[in-house]
């Protein structure tokens, strides 16, 4: 359980083109589809995982790897900033079942950074989720983890074996905010930014990754 920051090369290299204000959209998108396929990959690598035995088409047998839980993930898609990651996500999980919760900040102009913001969820759709399940949560950006606070607290009310985080790039309060609250559930993050500005976006970040994706 914790922090699992991802800042191999591949994973820094793509998220400086999501960073870059001159990417444009479709190579934005393009971009965290693929950091959102590394990233589920990174999760699976963390996930708990047998020794097994199969017989291959020459009928010997062979000592292979078993990762019971590939069939038991939940991916919850924070509308609509998340879309593209979760794309990515549900390639290193073809078997996953998906829950939506369309969620949106009241953005204010404050003399200082907030340290909560409202959110209205105005819907939500999720699967069964069944004690054995592992419920990943995408959203790409968490800055004052308001938007995360409310998903989390959805998804708890479920009881699910574990719950992660997927995320591109994640405030220090942020992450200071959830780990706090929640201090069994783990979060994927590529990075971890030092600052909020006054209106609530992540600083360097990336700006609004949904409008960056769709306009
Ligand atoms: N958000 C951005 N860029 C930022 C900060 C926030 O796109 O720099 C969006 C996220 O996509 C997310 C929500 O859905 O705002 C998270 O904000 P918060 O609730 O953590 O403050």
């Amino acid at each position: 359980m914790g922090v699992f920051l991802l800042d191999k090369p591949l994973f820094l290299h793509i998220l400086t083109q999501l960073r870059n204000r001159e990417t444009d959209q479709i190579m934005f998108r393009k971009g965290m589809v693929r950091l959102g396929r590394l990233i589920g990959y990174d999760i699976a690598n963390h996930l708990d995982f047998e020794i097994t035995e199969i017989i291959t088409p020459l009928g010997v047998s062979a000592k292979g790897v078993l990762i019971r839980d590939m069939d038991n993930i939940v991916i919850v898609n924070i509308l609509r900033a998340a879309t593209p990651l979760v794309e990515g996500l549900l390639k290193a999980f073809p078997a996953a079942k998906q829950g939506v919760i369309a969620a949106s900040r009241r953005e204010v102009q404050g003399s200082v950074p907030p340290t909560q913001m409202e959110v209205d969820i105005t819907y939500s759709k999720l699967p069964k989720v069944n004690k054995e399940d592992i419920v990943i949560i995408a959203d790409p950006m968490i800055a004052t983890a308001s938007t995360m606070m409310k998903a989390l607290r959805t998804v708890s009310l479920l009881n699910p074996k574990r719950v992660i985080i997927a995320s591109l790039i994640v405030s220090e309060y942020g992450i200071t905010r959830i780990i706090n609250e929640y201090p069994n559930i783990d979060i994927f993050t590529v990075s971890i930014d030092p600052q909020l500005n006054n209106n609530g976006y992540i600083v360097p970040g990336l700006g609004d990754a949904g409008d960056r994706s769709f306009g």
